[in-house]
């Protein structure tokens, strides 16, 4: 099952499950993402509101919004060794610290993006004014409920700014979090749904005035972590009575020469889940 949520012509709001290009809005239920999640056994609560829905309405006639509310949206980093490789060549004098937290233990976890900074669907995402070496980063993102359990999962673009994380690492928090630096959706697709992770392809790919300029794939299979480990850390000493949303680090890092520009078309699908579609502003 998908969750969607949606802005209908009239500017209203609603939450519902997407079925066959339909979706079937949720009534009388929770109004928000952070009530479904904090309902005891949020995956029950969305089917009892499929089940219930009397209001069916074309997807073509609405326009789905990034799947979140209140909810912090974190991210973890140096999941896949494509990643930890990226990092020790863009980063100058730093390099052993990727080696270090790829097999550490503990994580990198960082906070992402508030719900503000974040944009859906079809939405643009923007690159930094300050940045000239800017990624989109392809991830598999966790959709957590306050008591830590993993409700479903979606997609989420961890934009970065490669040349302001590579200079010094301390300046990771202005390489990653500002206006249009991540985009979260289309859809969440309860945990139940998804086929083994080793058969769940992530691809990125980015067009440029109609040409294709970068496509990339990997499996989360791949992952050096499991999704229950960065729940485990993410919840040490932390309370989230919304939820929240865990992107899991990328595995895909276009070549070094390659920069994101204005107008490049970024497309991220995730088996199970989608297609995420986001133009650079
Ligand atoms: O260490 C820097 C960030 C890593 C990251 O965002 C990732 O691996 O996806
Ligand atoms: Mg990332």
């Amino acid at each position: 099952m998908q969750l969607a949520k949606v802005r209908r012509r009239d500017g209203t709001l609603a939450y519902g499950a997407l079925r066959d290009q339909v979706i079937h809005c949720f009534q009388g239920g929770p109004p928000t993402l952070g009530d479904l999640l904090a309902a005891d056994d949020p995956a029950w609560l969305a089917r009892h509101l499929l089940d219930s829905a009397r209001q069916h309405e074309l997807l073509s006639t609405l326009q789905l919004l990034a799947p979140v509310d209140r909810q912090e949206i974190w991210a973890a980093g140096v999941t896949y060794k494509r990643s930890k490789i990226a990092r020790e060549e863009e980063s100058v004098g730093a390099a052993q610290f990727y080696d270090k937290v790829y097999t550490a233990a503990r994580p990198e976890l960082f906070l992402k993006a508030t719900a503000g900074r974040v944009v859906g669907p079809g939405e643009p995402v923007r690159i930094r004014a300050d940045s000239r070496w800017s990624v989109p980063e392809p991830e598999w993102t966790l959709v957590i409920s306050p008591k830590l359990k993993i409700i479903g999962y979606t997609i989420g673009n961890d934009m970065s700014a490669r040349d302001i994380e590579g200079e010094n690492p301390l300046y990771l928090p202005q390489a990653k979090i500002y206006e249009g630096s991540c985009a979260v959706g289309p859809v969440i697709t309860l945990a139940e749904a998804l086929p083994p992770l080793a058969q769940v392809e992530i691809r990125l790919t980015v067009d440029r005035e109609g040409k294709r300029v970068f496509d990339g794939t990997t499996n989360l299979g791949m992952m050096a972590r499991t999704p229950q480990e960065l729940v485990d850390w993410l919840g040490r000493e932390n309370r989230f009575p919304d939820g929240v949303l865990l992107l899991t680090g990328t595995g895909i890092v276009p070549p070094d020469e390659f920069t994101l520009a204005s107008g490049d078309q970024i497309a991220i699908s995730i088996t199970g889940i989608g297609t995420l579609t986001n133009r650079v502003a």
